[in-house]
């Protein structure tokens, strides 16, 4: 049976949590700023609303670069507050799991779900459940997002990646390759600047082009399995499920104002990023059996530490004591100083409640 997948993608996703939150700045260019404490202005643009997308101001640029592009005009910088972001992500991924028990969260505003049992073959009902969902987020969180429905996957992200902000684009089979095929290699989700480039080199400038190039010639440039990808996703097709994934680590990491090896100041730093962590754990009810930190030394080398336990553990205090003994241990073996703090836990089980008794040991 044809499958039927709906894509849905939160527009401007931190920037419009921040506009909802403060109504004056509606009007403005709204940048969201992912600061790296280093200078007043050193960092990269998060993300930023459509008014600043209008001066070229958008993901991955430098601060002071949107700064630039910005002067002079009605602008607000924010710093990014993920902890709000993730837990209104939360609440929306929760609005649309009750729609299909076939959901997949793709990324913290981006989820599908598969919806071939509940419409039986009817495009029209598909519209129906995005006009609901679209609804519902508005009315409990007020936020827009973009809803592309399609036969897999893939075409339903690319629908609603084609129709932004607010949008809602439904291809039925039929209509698949007639949206795909004049469109440029590089709107095909996958394929980056160099593919793209490589594709040029070949003549192979549309999404039709690419269909129709002989699968031999693309194994030959792209290797077995990416040719086969390209292949088979030019022409629409895309077989994987929809499938919830576990989590199967939760961490925090944060760039210290200044490098260090002073350990109370790391000290403090973990456990603020416990707490973080902590509240996670509790919000999916999950234990761990082992902890881990991660030091981003001076000069940009990783290293990590981690102990794991015989039992499952969830208590906070157990996060804070291990990952400072991890980390002091850590010191006095490392001469170098530490950049940025990371902790994390892992090796998951579900809380039965039982696991809740160590804890008083
Ligand atoms: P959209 O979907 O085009 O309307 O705009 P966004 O902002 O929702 O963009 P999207 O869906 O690519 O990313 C979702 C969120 O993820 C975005 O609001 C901020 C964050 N994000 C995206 N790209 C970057 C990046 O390059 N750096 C950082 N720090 N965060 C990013
Ligand atoms: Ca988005
Ligand atoms: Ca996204």
């Amino acid at each position: 049976m044809e499958r039927v997948v709906l894509h849905i993608d939160l527009d401007y996703f931190y920037a419009q949590i921040e506009e909802i939150h403060d109504q004056s700045i509606q009007n403005k260019s709204i940048v969201i700023c992912q600061y790296s404490g280093r200078t007043e202005d050193s960092g990269a643009v998060a993300t930023t609303n459509y008014i600043a997308r209008k001066y070229g101001v958008k993901s991955g640029i430098s601060i002071k670069q949107a700064k630039q592009l910005l002067s002079g005009k009605a602008s607000v910088f924010i710093a990014a507050n993920h902890e709000l972001y993730e837990s209104i992500s939360n609440l929306i991924m929760n609005i649309i799991r009750k729609y299909s028990s076939k959901f997949e969260q793709l990324s913290i505003d981006e989820a599908c779900i598969d919806i071939t049992s509940i419409i039986d073959g009817n495009y029209e009902y598909a519209k129906d459940i995005a006009i609901k969902i679209k609804n519902e987020i508005k009315q409990e969180e007020n936020l827009i997002c973009s809803v592309g429905i399609g036969p897999n996957k893939l075409i339903a992200k690319m629908a609603a990646d084609s129709n932004k902000p607010n949008g809602l684009t439904i291809l039925p089979p039929s209509k698949v390759k007639p949206f795909l095929f004049p469109q440029n290699v590089k709107s095909l989700y996958g394929v980056g600047p160099k593919t793209h480039f490589k594709l040029k080199t070949l003549k192979i400038e549309t999404i039709e082009q690419l269909a129709k190039c002989n699968l031999d010639v693309l194994i030959k440039h792209f290797g077995h399995k990416f040719a086969i990808y390209l292949h088979l996703s030019s022409s629409g097709v895309d077989d994987e499920p929809v499938r919830e994934k576990p989590v199967d680590q939760i961490g925090r990491i944060f760039t210290l104002k200044e490098d260090t090896k002073d350990f109370t100041i790391i000290k403090q730093t973990i456990e603020t990023l416990s707490k973080d962590v902590y509240l996670q754990l509790q919000e999916q009810n999950l234990t761990f059996k082992s902890v881990g930190i991660t030091a981003i030394l001076e000069d940009m080398n990783t290293c990590q530490r981690t102990k794991t336990f015989e039992i499952s553990h969830n208590s906070l205090d157990i996060i804070i004591n291990t990952s400072q003994k991890l980390f002091l241990s850590f010191l006095n073996q490392e001469s170098k100083k530490i950049r940025r703090v990371g902790i994390k836990v892992f090796h998951f089980s579900k809380n039965t409640g039982q696991t809740k008794l160590f804890d008083f040991n």
